[in-house]
């Protein structure tokens, strides 16, 4: 159960999860690791990283039409972010959920961004959107690669 050999949504894949400048200045990301961890996700990957703006720019490169673009950029470079790969079954789709809606006002209670956000341009913690451009962000943050491990608590996780 270690490796992970296939990437679609049904199987195991991997998920992209970056805490904000604002979700590392609130002191949330112990929070957020939390969720993830007691899901039952696998941590394969995570750094503390402040990269600059062109890398940001590219890691948001499909908005750059947007209006909010400039602004998006200067939030997420005011300060440094923690970077994280999250494995396990549906993790994209699950990790979306847990996540909750870009906006956090209308996102549920029980979400991350639906319990400790209020506005769109503050909403504390990134993650891909589906299994293809989650492999793009894994790219792009970790070029030095992720870790590869066995889990003996797998075998109570998984049926
Ligand atoms: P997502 O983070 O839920 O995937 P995207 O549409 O991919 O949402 O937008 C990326 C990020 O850009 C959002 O998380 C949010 O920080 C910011 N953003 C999106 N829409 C707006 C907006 O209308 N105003 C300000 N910032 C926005
Ligand atoms: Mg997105």
């Amino acid at each position: 159960r270690g490796g992970l050999v296939e990437f679609s949504n049904d199987v195991l894949s991997r998920l992209y999860i970056m805490v904000k400048p604002d979700g590392v200045q609130r002191g949330l990301v112990g929070e957020i690791i939390k969720r993830f961890e007691s899901k039952g996700f696998k941590l394969i990957a995570l750094k503390l990283t402040a990269p600059g703006k062109a890398h940001l720019e590219k890691h948001y490169a499909d908005l750059k039409e947007k209006k909010f673009f400039p602004g998006l950029i200067e939030y997420m470079t005011s300060g440094p972010v923690v970077a994280m790969v999250w494995a396990g079954k549906n993790v994209v789709k699950s990790g979306r959920v847990l996540l909750g809606e870009t906006n956090p006002l209308t996102s549920a209670p029980g979400t991350i961004r639906g319990d400790f956000a209020i506005d769109i341009g503050r909403n504390i913690c990134h993650g891909s959107d589906a299994v293809e451009s989650a492999e793009h962000e894994i790219a792009l943050w970790f070029p030095e690669g992720v870790a590869q491990y066995d889990r003996a608590v797998d075998a109570w996780i998984y049926e």
